[in-house]
């Protein structure tokens, strides 16, 4: 990371989550109207379970800005959960241990088991709490914070969701706008480019929701608008597909991510896997392809910037198709099982997505235009593109 960083606390069944930003310049305008739009872009979506029913996440700002602009200090950051009056007595911060909701049965795919033996917890419910994916709530917040200074420099960062289990949209894609593809799934509650596709999406989810099964899917999340030259190719760490894929691999239950065309490309020609160079007056230069995803030697190259990421199904199942575990206590075998769950997070994942995108491109874009003033910064930004175009 370069300027721009974050830490985030919270537990998912605790009062509340928080989160502070250190490094967003001053004089930024941004709205809590903005991050509970994002907030609640991340609780949408078919397939999520009870506890989605119970959450309203809005964001409370406790720090750092004053009438709607930035001070440049730490920015901190509020969800409150409003589950936590549910368990005041089993995440008590002080008093005794209970045995109420205790968790003896890791999860086979989730973090219970090696996180209880790493920190050495017998109730596994003290491992669970953190790395649930509760914990996105706060990096969707200050995703948005960072959206919004991206925004006023003309960069604007979307998502959509292609395939869930194997149902996959994929093909039909191909030749549809980035723009157009992120406006249709906004309107889809799969995030689905194709809304009009959701009711077969549905009956997948619906069928694995019978059988006590979860899916994964895969999404993508692209930027528009961002310059040349963001990250650097001169040493490892400041590359922005590494810094890139780092975020988006950090988001849970992601097991694969790709740049531009990705694991794709290795199977094509040289000739056929490159995006040839253009040149037009007061344009610059420009690729007519993007297979690169907007990043070639570690920095950006003008075109969209396209990720994508796989996730994998939710670890938690329910009672129909639990798997074997082994009792962390009597170390005997039981089916892992649980009441409540989502059947599928995909497209809430795909918001957390854009907001670790925007994460990353925000540093990078603060490590190359300056930190303090963000009045001073914009107006870089802006001589920076009019020196792109006549490059
Ligand atoms: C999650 C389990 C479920 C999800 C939760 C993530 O919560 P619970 O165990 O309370 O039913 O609903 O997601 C959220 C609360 C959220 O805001 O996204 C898990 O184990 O990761």
């Amino acid at each position: 990371m370069g300027k721009l960083r974050f830490l985030n606390a919270g537990e998912s069944h605790g009062p509340a989550l928080t989160a502070i930003i250190e490094g967003i310049p001053s004089n930024l305008r941004i709205s809590s109207d903005y991050i509970n739009r994002e907030l609640s872009r991340r609780q949408s979506g078919y397939g999520r379970g009870g506890r989605m029913k119970i959450e309203k996440d809005k964001v409370e700002i406790l720090s750092g800005v004053r009438f709607g602009l930035t001070l440049g200090s730490p920015i901190t950051l509020m969800v409150k959960n409003r589950d936590w009056e549910n368990w005041t007595e089993i995440m008590a911060v002080e008093g005794q241990p209970t045995e109420k909701r205790e968790i003896l049965n890791p999860r086979p795919g989730h973090a219970d088991l090696a996180g209880g033996i790493k920190y050495g917890f017998h109730d596994l419910r003290n491992v669970l709490e953190r790395a649930s994916a509760r914990e996105t709530t706060t990096r969707v917040a200050v995703g948005a914070v960072c959206k919004q200074l991206l925004e006023d420099v003309g960069i604007k960062i979307g998502s959509y969701v292609i395939s869930i289990g194997e149902l996959s949209v994929e093909k039909e894609i191909q030749n549809m706008p980035l723009e157009e593809r992120f406006e249709r799934a906004e309107k889809s509650e799969l995030r689905t480019p194709f809304p009009e596709e959701d009711g077969k999406f549905k009956k997948i989810i619906d069928l694995a929701r019978e059988e006590g099964e979860s899916l994964g899917g895969v999404f993508e999340v692209f930027a528009t608008g961002v310059p040349v030259g963001l990250g650097s190719y001169v040493h490892w760490d400041r590359r922005i597909d590494g810094r890139i894929a780092q975020a988006m691999m950090s988001i849970q239950a992601i097991k694969g991510v790709e740049i531009g065309e990705g694991f794709r490309l290795s199977e094509k020609f040289g000739s056929q896997a490159h995006d040839e160079i253009f040149h037009e007056k007061n344009k610059g230069f420009y690729h007519k392809t993007n297979r690169a995803g907007g990043i070639e030697g570690g920095m950006t190259n003008g075109e969209p910037v396209m990720v994508r990421a796989a996730m994998k199904p939710i670890p938690t199942l329910m009672r129909k198709k639990s798997l074997r575990s082994v009792n962390i206590k009597t170390k005997e075998t039981f089916m892992a099982a649980k009441e409540r769950s989502d059947v599928t997070a995909v497209p809430a994942a795909a918001v957390v997505g854009e907001a670790m995108l925007a994460i990353v491109l925000a540093d990078a874009l603060l490590e190359k235009f300056g930190n303090d003033n963000w009045i001073e910064i914009k107006k870089r930004v802006e001589d920076y593109r009019k020196y792109i175009r006549e490059f």
